[in-house]
């Protein structure tokens, strides 16, 4: 799997490849502000008795280039500002992405075909169509910011924040957390994956369906599902078709498809899996997830089990 991408600088939807070309752009200028400067200010060194050379620098340096330059950029800045989509909320594809300390749920609405979704830490994309994202936050100030796809936007208790996005290319863009929320804000990673639009429509109608692991389970996968169970994990998770009603943690339903746990801290994995749930304060000091005492052949079959959830 290539690595994913976390770069203003390549760029994969339309808002962000207008961000590059003005950084780029503001960068270049300033380059030439400061080169022309370095110049007056040389000359003036260089030229003894320059009083003349002084004046230019002062006149020059300080009010000539600098002046008309800056007044171009910001004028030109204004008017790129105002080229960046506004969010529209009339797409085909709804997404609710609500921060929490330190994960992300996502719900996905399919205004056409009426699925509904929910996961957790990872966003997928049509190629080529436009998404609406309502941010919300139920906690501190957070921020979403995929820098591939779009600007950063903040997330903030009790508002909703509209962002449009739109992946140009399939691949998968690393997001992150970009406002300081709390101990835990670096391991607040977000996956985003951009699909093509067939590839897209089935990932969402397999994550809509409930739990799929079931009567197929192996004897050690039904046992584990007991565990889970009797462990109380659905107090704060759900798995659709197994136990709903936990929201105080990222539901578990379509779990074994992500790439990652824990908002990015872990790569999904079966030691990683076992080490989480034992410990999940040593992966993640302060994550809101208390540590269980559950014997090794429990904790595997616990794990076993969530490894069919696909
Ligand atoms: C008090 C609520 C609570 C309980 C009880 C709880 N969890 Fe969690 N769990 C959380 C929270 C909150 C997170 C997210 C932590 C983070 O990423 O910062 C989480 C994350 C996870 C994850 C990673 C999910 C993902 O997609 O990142 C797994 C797997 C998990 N818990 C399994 C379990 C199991 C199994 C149990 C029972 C032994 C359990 N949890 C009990 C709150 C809880
Ligand atoms: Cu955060």
């Amino acid at each position: 799997m290539t690595p994913a991408l976390q770069s203003v600088l390549s760029p994969a939807g339309p808002d962000a490849a207008l961000l590059s070309r003005f950084g780029w752009m503001l960068f270049g200028a300033g380059t030439l502000i400061f080169l022309l400067v370095a110049l007056l200010v040389l000359a003036s060194v260089v030229r003894k008795r320059g009083r003349s050379w002084s004046r230019r620098l002062v006149v020059g340096g300080g009010l000539l280039v600098p002046v008309p330059l800056l007044a171009a950029l910001m004028g030109w800045s204004g008017w790129q500002a105002s080229l960046i989509s506004w969010p529209f909320s009339g797409t085909r594809i709804q997404v609710t992405v609500t921060a929490h300390m330190w994960w992300w749920e996502v719900r996905y609405r399919d205004t056409v075909s009426g699925r509904e979704a929910v996961l957790a830490n990872e966003l997928r994309l049509p190629v080529g169509e436009r998404v609406y994202l309502a941010l919300a936050s139920v906690d501190v100030l957070h921020a979403f910011w995929v820098p591939a796809l779009a600007g950063k936007v903040d997330m903030v208790p009790g508002r909703i924040h509209g962002l449009t996005l739109r992946a140009d290319a399939p691949g998968r863009y690393r997001g992150q957390c970009a406002e300081y929320c709390g101990i835990q804000h670096a391991a607040m990673a977000l996956d985003a994956v951009a699909l093509a639009p067939g590839d897209f429509d089935g990932w969402l109608a397999r994550q809509a369906a409930p739990a799929v692991s079931g009567a197929a389970a192996g004897a050690v996968a039904r046992r584990g599902r007991e565990v889970f169970l009797a462990a109380r994990c659905n107090a704060c998770h759900t798995v659709r078709g197994v136990s709903e009603g936990g929201t105080l943690g990222p539901d578990l339903t379509h779990l074994a498809s992500r790439s990652h746990i824990a908002a990015g801290a872990l790569p999904l994995s079966r030691a990683a899996l076992t080490g989480w749930i034992a410990d999940p304060q040593a992966a993640k000091p302060g994550a809101r997830m208390p540590h269980s005492r559950l014997p090794p052949d429990q904790l595997q079959a616990l794990a076993s089990w969530l490894e069919t959830l696909q």
